[in-house]
């Protein structure tokens, strides 16, 4: 039987004894450079340039007022930055001596990340080269920086003189069962004769759908599923590819595969599908060619252009896969249709005249303004089997993505491949959760022999691979089949691990979750018909996404969309873009306020902030729209998907709707004031912090009696973390609210009973009411419900619920997405407190390290890519003695927390939960006296400066 005794003292104990004592021996001093510098002429170059949200050398760029970010190299020379400069030219010969565009001078600070450019104006187009040098906290100045450069896209519409063209079809369109049209892919082609020696070309392009292109037979770029997913009635993004190597003097061709994608195709809820029957897909580029003797060529989508639809894509539906027939080949003259010698007039019966349209005035068409997709990981299957005649390929992992299929066929004949993300007992494919998603592709073979062939225009979630139609004289292979994993090409930033198997399977999971619902937006899932922007699910996981993944530039993106979809009334729609009409939800829609803010806090880009602030304050307006009497009726689902819901929709979780939506409010109020201060509004600041206490007192009378009880509404954990977790309680009746909150665990029998708005807040709001040790029984457990539990029935990826299959029940009747990554918040506190790298400033500008160390394992620690460099804390436990391994880049400065207990696992009484480390501290080899000082403070106690450390408490 679960018991949890909560006595106040021992919890204060747990919070008191926090870290070792010493005394700072100016001995040990581990990097010094006092001695090396005296011969030290110029410093390490700054490394690592990038722009903006953290694009490296990028061609076609968004930003024509960028920021610049560097870094301090790794050097025992290097404490801090004291100064900085950069140079801007508009051509490398100009650097660093003659800066035509910007000299920013020798500026006083520290910062190394987010320097705005306050240059010349940046025009479309334009190449633009910098350089940037430091000095150190000693007055040390570096070299130069290596060259960075970047290149404008074209930043308006009136930049294109392209048109919009699509085949001439009949109308109306074709519909499928569901009743939207069927469109079926288009092959869009031109030639051209370039006259003269080419220096440079690019290719400006983007669809109202989705586009591949081609040039002179090769694949432009490496991009899937581009231009991606934006609001489109508002904003379109474009690509821009350096084709310069492409091209040839004399004839040239360009074609363009053209499919429906998010834009046109059946996606997005059925109540919608039917406004799609007038939109059609659409191509537009524009080919910029520079001679060598300065004059230029464009080439642009007009009338001119021929298309068929009588191409091998026969079929792409990204909810429903994609069906090539080999049959309907392009090919004549020896040539493939995108290239020159392809002759159209051979094959008049397939090729037509396009119809154009002007580019619309009120839709903006801007450069990318994050990563695009890609192909990142190639999984390779680890078994198969064969289920009535059809063989299912497992891939070991749930992923999102196509497969490529290489394998041999017998002319005619259809290979089907289908996807799933389970199988059911009998090892047939699970599609149940699938809604009406077919995630089927279909390849019809041409001739006999072996078919390498992968989709373009579809992606799927799946773990396994069920084909049939191959030649069934061969046996099935394992190779016969590749899982491509693609999602946004950002960098894998974070990493944790520990000795415990399950944990890292857990963090695997959370990753995979990431990978799987990073494709282009932030997705609810990946597999079903729905692959949805939804609001709450980003909030959920927002900030351990930006641990784990240099995700700045995907949600600043994301947040554009947020803004353009912000309704007249001010509301935030619940999904981004949205695809389901007017519905506006607290805890949802409050992305548009936690977003921005998270983002800032984990990367210290002040412009998330500002480019969003106004979206901000405008949802605090609605917020109070939807007052009464000082309490929020905001409409919104609740603590989605709560375990043992006894709410009539089960689903909507037990916690009052009122005091969740008026939670919320608060909340958003708080972030809002915080900003506010960021961006020195001093009196906005002051509006929102007053309206804040407010709401604060308005909560706690509406929900809360006098013994902190809740008294509207069940009582649930949620109720109770929320009150805590956003700091919704007064001091008085704060100690009964934590008591409450710990009595509704043990009527849990000491489970989390959480959906998606309680989870986040379980481990930082037991924290903050010093309750680790149970944090940590809480992530330990692998009953039902808990974050081990689907991990022990085999999980790969999160899911969407705790039990959505069991070994003992099969998938469970609603199972729902197996690939959910809102319960992956956890990771958070997991990086934050297990690994301990928290930041204590925007940025990462100042840590804590102050891991949580507990006998549940036997070491964890994570590395981190911070702004500054990486940052990592491992920690290692063994027969009582502990050893810290530390890593601080330059120009931050950390406080090291060395642990002064450990958290013993299992242990039923709460004075039994610590046990105290005792023993030697070192610091890299050297004694530190136990008597003085707390915590190791590395860059601003002058003995300690960033670099490696390991820290000892050892017996002797
Ligand atoms: C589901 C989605 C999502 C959730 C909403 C409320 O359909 O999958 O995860 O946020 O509903």
């Amino acid at each position: 039987m679960f018991k949890l005794p909560l006595f106040k003292n021992s919890t204060s104990l747990l919070r008191d004894w926090r870290t070792y004592s010493f005394v700072c021996l100016s001995t040990v001093l581990l990097f010094s450079c006092a001695n090396k510098e005296k011969y030290v002429q110029t410093l390490a170059q700054p490394e690592q340039l990038t722009i903006s949200e953290g694009f490296v050398e990028p061609v076609g760029f968004y930003d024509a007022q960028p920021s610049f970010s560097w870094k301090l190299p790794v050097d025992a020379s290097v404490k801090a930055q004291s100064q900085y400069r950069i140079v801007v030219a508009s051509s490398p010969d100009l650097l660093p001596g003659n800066p035509d565009l910007w000299d920013s001078g020798v500026i006083n600070s520290d910062t190394t990340n987010f320097v705005h450019y306050e240059g010349n104006e940046l025009k479309s187009r334009q190449r633009v080269f910098w350089q940037v040098k430091y000095w150190n906290e000693r007055g040390f100045d570096s070299n130069w920086s290596a060259l960075a450069s970047f290149e404008l896209g074209l930043l308006s519409s009136s930049d294109w003189s392209a048109e919009w063209i699509e085949i001439e079809q009949p109308t109306p369109l074709e519909l499928d069962k569901f009743d939207t049209p069927i469109h079926i892919p288009q092959y869009l082609r031109t030639t051209f004769t370039a006259d003269k020696s080419i220096k440079s070309a690019r290719l400006y392009i983007t669809a109202k759908g989705l586009f591949e292109s081609f040039i002179n037979g090769n694949r432009v770029g490496s991009d899937v599923l581009t231009p991606g997913y934006t609001p489109y009635h508002k904003r379109i993004e474009t690509l821009t590819y350096d084709v310069s190597k492409l091209l040839v003097s004399g004839e040239n061709a360009i074609g363009i595969t053209l499919a429906e994608g998010w834009y046109a195709g059946r996606f997005g809820p059925k109540r919608h599908w039917h406004k799609k029957r007038n939109i059609t897909p659409k191509a537009l580029a524009q080919l910029e060619i520079e001679y060598t003797d300065g004059t230029r060529k464009i080439v642009v989508t007009d009338k001119n252009w021929q298309a068929t639809q009588q191409g091998p894509l026969r079929r792409s539906s990204l909810y429903d896969g994609e069906m090539f027939d080999a049959n309907f080949s392009l090919k004549n003259n020896n040539a493939n249709w995108h290239e020159p010698q392809y002759e159209t007039e051979n094959a008049p019966e397939k090729w037509r005249s396009v119809q154009s349209s002007n580019i619309d005035s009120d839709v903006l068409l801007e450069p990318k303004r994050h990563f695009t997709s890609k192909n990142k990981q190639v999984l390779a299957p680890v078994s198969l089997h064969k289920v009535d005649g059809k063989i299912i390929f497992d891939l070991g992992q749930n992923m999102v993505g196509v497969a490529r299929v290489n394998l041999p066929m017998i002319e005619g004949e259809k290979l089907k491949i289908r996807f799933a993300e389970g199988i059911n007992s009998d090892g047939s494919l699970y599609t149940k959760n699938l809604g009406s998603a077919a995630q089927e592709d279909t390849y019809v073979a041409a001739k006999s022999g072996v078919v390498d062939w992968r989709p373009q225009f579809t992606f799927h979630g799946f773990r396994y691979v069920e084909v049939s139609g191959f030649d069934e004289k061969e046996a099935p292979q394992l190779d016969w089949i590749e899982g491509i994993v693609q999602y946004t090409d950002f960098e894998l930033t974070g990493h944790f691990t520990s000795s415990d198997p399950e944990l890292n399977q857990l963090q695997s999971n959370i990753e995979w979750g990431l990978k799987g619902n990073f494709l282009d937006i932030p997705t609810d899932c990946p597999q079903r018909s729905e692959r949805l922007g939804w609001t709450g699910d980003a909030l959920a996981f927002a900030p351990t996404s930006l641990f784990i993944a240099d995700s700045h530039a995907f949600w600043s993106a994301w947040l554009q969309s947020i803004r353009e979809e912000q309704f007249d009334n001010h509301g935030i729609p619940v999904v981004v873009p949205n695809e389901v009409g007017e519905i506006v939800q607290a805890g949802w829609s409050d992305a548009a306020v936690t977003i921005p803010w998270d983002v800032y806090w984990r990367t210290g880009d002040e412009r998330v902030l500002k480019e969003n602030y106004t979206m901000m304050k405008r949802w605090i307006l609605y917020h109070q729209s939807q007052l009464e009497n000082g309490v929020s009726k905001m409409w919104t689902v609740g603590d989605w998907l709560q375990p043992y819901s006894t709410r009539e929709d089960s689903r909507r979780g037990e916690t009052d709707h009122g005091l969740i939506s008026t939670a919320f409010y608060a909340r958003s109020l708080d972030i809002v004031a915080r900003t506010a201060k960021v961006l020195q509004r001093t009196d906005d600041a002051k509006h929102y912090a007053s309206l804040f206490e407010e709401v604060k007192a308005n909560f706690q009378a509406a929900f809360f009696d006098q013994q902190g009880n809740i008294k509207q509404g069940q009582p649930t954990q949620t109720s109770y973390l929320l009150a805590i977790g956003f700091d919704l309680v007064s001091d008085e009746i704060l100690q009964a609210a934590e008591a409450n909150l710990m009595k509704q665990f043990e009527i849990a029998g000491g489970h989390l009973r959480t959906g998606f708005l309680g989870t986040p807040l379980i481990a930082p709001v037991l924290e903050k009411i010093g309750r680790q040790d149970f944090a940590l029984e809480l992530l330990f457990k692998e009953s039902y419900p808990s974050w081990l539990f689907p991990v022990s029935q085999g999980a790969t990826t999160m899911w969407e619920r705790w039990d959505g299959y069991t070994h003992d029940k099969g998938y469970v009747k609603k199972a729902g997405s197996l690939n959910h990554y809102a319960y992956g918040a956890i990771g958070q506190w997991m990086y934050d407190r297990l690994a301990g790298i928290t930041p204590l400033s925007a940025g990462y500008k100042e840590v804590r390290i102050s891991p949580i160390v507990t006998t549940h394992l036997s070491h964890a620690g994570a590395t981190y890519q911070s702004p500054h460099g990486e940052i990592k804390s491992y920690w290692f436990l063994n027969q009582g003695e502990l050893r810290m391994e530390i890593t601080i880049p330059p120009n931050v400065t950390a406080t090291i927390e060395v642990p002064s207990f450990v958290y013993v696992k299992n242990s039923v009484e709460t004075t039994n939960k610590i046990k105290k480390l005792k023993g030697l501290l070192t610091v890299n080899g050297a004694a530190l006296n136990v008597d003085s000082g707390n915590d190791i403070q590395i860059n601003k106690n002058p003995q300690f400066s960033a670099g490696h450390y390991v820290i000892r408490v050892s017996k002797k």
